[in-house]
């Protein structure tokens, strides 16, 4: 699952790639770990030899959007399309040790880039239309020709109202073809707005109300100064409460923005406590037991027997997965079993 941080330049994108990737960042790719206090906590009472917790990659190689003519180059296509998410920096702070290329105007910046993405994506859609109205089969009802056609004749009308693709209803089939397309609208956003180091606990009234209206539309956006937060990923862990405290946070920016880039690529997290290894595993929300057995390894899933689980509840009120098992808290359950956030697993299998 790959996180492509994207903006115009002098925006902040590479600040704040390197406050969330806290250190893990080498090159412009990091394996950023997701912040989760639940883990903390087992960790804190497992005390094993080696803990993993769950990732999540960014990318930060991306190619600035441009400022003047065609704003995505061809090689900024092609990376946009493999994304599994935008990790959207727009610019909102003043700063000028940095000139940013016109008028800082976060809105202006933010409507700019949504409205190339759904016109790039109109563009590829009249084109396959185009070339659909051709097949021989478009007219064959259930043939993915007209499968498709009848898709993009639906959604083509909506990309020219310049909605993007991830506002519009469509059916898991549906997101299928569209998936297959890599149509750049329909893809999750999580939208920050980088702003003033004396904002950075309040944005103003007008980025209030973006942040509120894309949460309506269920798109993620935030406030976060870049700048307060790289200051932070440098400090002492121990020093750090204070100097959030002092500008009125109760957590980094970024901590809230690497889970919500989780939460936004629909994974939820279970739970190994070994000894040997506590480790922290991310899953495609809805899924199995099995499909948790074979995220261990192929071999947990070709042996499963049962999933023992505990819930994080009974584990944090019992206090070690011991007291959860002698509690009768722990549960057998099949492969089927969907596995819900926050569950300790041990998978008991053949091999
Ligand atoms: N005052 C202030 N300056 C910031 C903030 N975020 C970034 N900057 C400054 O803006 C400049 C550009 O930041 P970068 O993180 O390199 O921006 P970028 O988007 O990666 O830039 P390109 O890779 O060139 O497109 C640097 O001088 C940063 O220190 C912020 O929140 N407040
Ligand atoms: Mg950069």
């Amino acid at each position: 699952m790959k996180v492509s941080v994207i903006g115009f330049p002098q925006s902040g994108k590479s600040t704040l790639y390197r406050a969330a990737a806290r250190g893990t960042a080498k090159g412009s790719v990091a394996a950023v770990p997701v912040p989760d206090e639940r883990f903390d906590a087992i960790v804190a009472q497992v005390k094993p030899k080696k803990v993993t917790p769950a990732t999540v990659v960014l990318d930060d190689d991306m190619e600035p959007i441009q400022t003047s003519g065609r704003l995505f180059t061809p090689r900024f296509l092609e990376d946009a399309r493999k994304a599994d998410l935008f990790l959207h920096v727009v610019r909102a702070f003043d700063n000028p040790a940095a000139p940013f290329h016109q008028e800082v105007d976060p809105l202006r910046d933010l409507e700019t880039v949504e409205v190339e993405m759904v016109l790039a994506d109109l563009q590829l859609v009249e084109n396959r239309i185009e070339r659909l109205q051709k097949s021989m089969n478009v007219k064959t009802p259930g043939h993915p020709d007209n499968v498709e056609k009848r898709l993009f004749d639906r959604i083509k009308p909506a990309l020219e109202d310049g909605t993007p693709l991830r506002d519009v209803e469509l059916e898991e089939e549906d997101l299928k073809i569209v998936r297959n397309y890599q149509l750049l609208s329909a893809k999750q956003t999580v939208i920050v707005f980088n702003v003033d180091e004396d904002a950075a606990s309040d944005p103003g009234h007008l980025l209030q109300q973006k942040i509120q209206e894309l949460a309506a539309k269920g798109t993620q956006a935030f406030a976060a100064c870049a700048t307060i937060d790289e200051e932070i990923a440098q400090l002492d862990a121990s020093d750090q409460p204070e100097f959030l405290a002092s500008l009125g946070l109760a957590e980094p920016a970024s901590n809230r923005l690497v889970r919500a880039v989780y939460d936004a690529l629909g994974l939820i997290t279970f739970f190994t406590a070994g000894e040997n290894e506590t480790r922290a595993w991310a899953l495609k929300r809805g899924s199995n037991a099995l499909k948790a057995a074979a995220t261990i390894h192929n071999d947990i899933a070709k042996g499963f027997i049962r999933a023992e689980v505990v819930s994080f509840a009974d584990y944090r009120a019992l206090g070690s997965l011991d007291a959860a098992y002698k509690a009768n808290k722990m549960r057998l359950e099949g492969k089927e079993y969907v596995v819900q956030d926050g569950d300790l697993l041990h998978i008991r299998n053949k091999s």
